[in-house]
């Protein structure tokens, strides 16, 4: 690539609600991240965001744009990229440098990335809180018109999850797909009573069910239910190999990607492709980025599936205020993929 000019652009963004992970971010109400844009000397951008989510991303923000200055200086992106870079930072360079090649060239992310579009992305909604609150965030996000919901459980007992999920299908009706994420949270034992307590609300997957993803296997056959792999895809182990020599493919439900986690684009669309081959679903998921951010990650999750596949993105609920004028707004659960894929090379701050 020719030598681009980094500019980095800090935001902080108040938020509605605390973020859905546990313990740290209990008290957090302001999303703080970086907008990076790399610009040739044709007046040709590309956009990416860079925002490690503080007790999610190992990196912290400053670090994260420490290391972002210091290419700025150094201008590395000659030689096959930068090296020693956090994952937050490389997927922002990447998507970034993505977009500016697209601008360049005057063809889409998809068309640059050589891989096919879908017109648009479903979205499930993220559901998160106790009882009442989740049954209540429930009913209102297929009042919206989701069309799925993923159900953060594994906080309180395996009892109350087992009574939430059935409560939330009674409430929602039969069409809608849930996805409890238990965020590894159980035992064998305790992942199987979910699986047994939940059998008539059938889950689509469970996402992440066990301390020990050694047991995947186990569970699929003793809980008949089949398994996301979030946490578990960046093992060193990757649980896949096994299930595959084994034959156990169809305990695998999806595989959550989160490129923010993975790094970089390339390793992105490999996990992809992988998928594909495998007819695995990959659920393309953000981590509370900005509608920038969301806006790339729901192109790529236009590519990700050769089918409908819900994605992890609704995350802007969270958000009291945007980077996008208009704000990153699904209608009804689904992402219009024409218009949100202008952002990528032609963003500019809100009024
Ligand atoms: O547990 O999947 C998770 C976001 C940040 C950190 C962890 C998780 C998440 C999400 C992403 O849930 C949103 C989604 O998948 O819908
Ligand atoms: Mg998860």
């Amino acid at each position: 690539m020719t030598d681009a000019q980094l500019d980095i652009y800090p935001y902080e963004l108040p938020l509605v609600k605390p973020f859905a992970l546990r313990g740290v971010t209990d008290h957090v109400l302001v999303r703080r991240g970086l907008i990076i844009a790399l610009r040739d000397d044709k007046g040709h951008v590309g956009f990416g965001e860079v925002a490690p989510l503080p007790g999610f991303h190992q990196e912290t923000l400053e670090e994260a744009q420490a290391q972002l200055e210091a290419l700025q200086e150094f201008s590395p992106f000659e030689k096959g990229g930068p090296r020693g870079i956090s994952p937050t930072v490389t997927f922002g360079l990447d998507i970034a440098q993505a977009y500016l090649q697209a601008s360049q060239r005057g063809i889409s992310l998809a068309t640059l990335l050589g891989r096919e579009s879908r017109p648009y992305v479903d979205l499930h909604a993220l559901i998160d809180g106790d009882f009442d609150q989740s049954v209540n965030t429930a009913i209102q996000s297929t009042t919206q018109g989701y069309r799925a919901l993923k159900i953060k459980v594994g906080r309180a007992s395996v009892q109350h999850d087992i009574e939430m999920i059935n409560a939330i299908r009674k409430m929602v009706g039969k069409q809608i797909c849930l996805r409890p994420d238990a965020n590894r949270a159980w035992t064998l034992d305790e992942a199987v009573a979910f699986a047994e307590g939940v059998r008539r609300a059938s889950v689509e997957y469970v996402e992440e069910p066990l301390r020990d993803p050694g047991e995947i296997e186990a569970f699929y056959d003793r809980g008949g239910v089949r398994v996301a792999l979030d946490e578990t895809m960046l093992e060193e182990k990757s649980p896949l190999v096994p299930l595959l020599q084994r034959g156990k493919i169809l305990a695998i439900g999806a595989l959550v990607v989160k490129p923010t986690v993975v790094g970089s684009l390339k390793k992105v669309l490999g996990i992809m492709e992988q998928a594909n081959s495998l007819g695995i679903s990959c659920v393309l998921s953000a981590t509370f980025e900005s509608g920038l951010g969301l806006s790339a990650l729901a192109e790529l999750a236009a590519m990700a599936n050769t089918r409908d596949v819900f994605a992890g993105i609704a995350t802007h609920e969270w958000l009291k205020k945007d980077l996008l004028q208009p704000p990153f707004r699904p209608f009804r659960g689904r992402v219009d993929i024409s218009s949100a894929s202008k952002w990528g090379t032609s963003w500019t701050w809100p009024k």
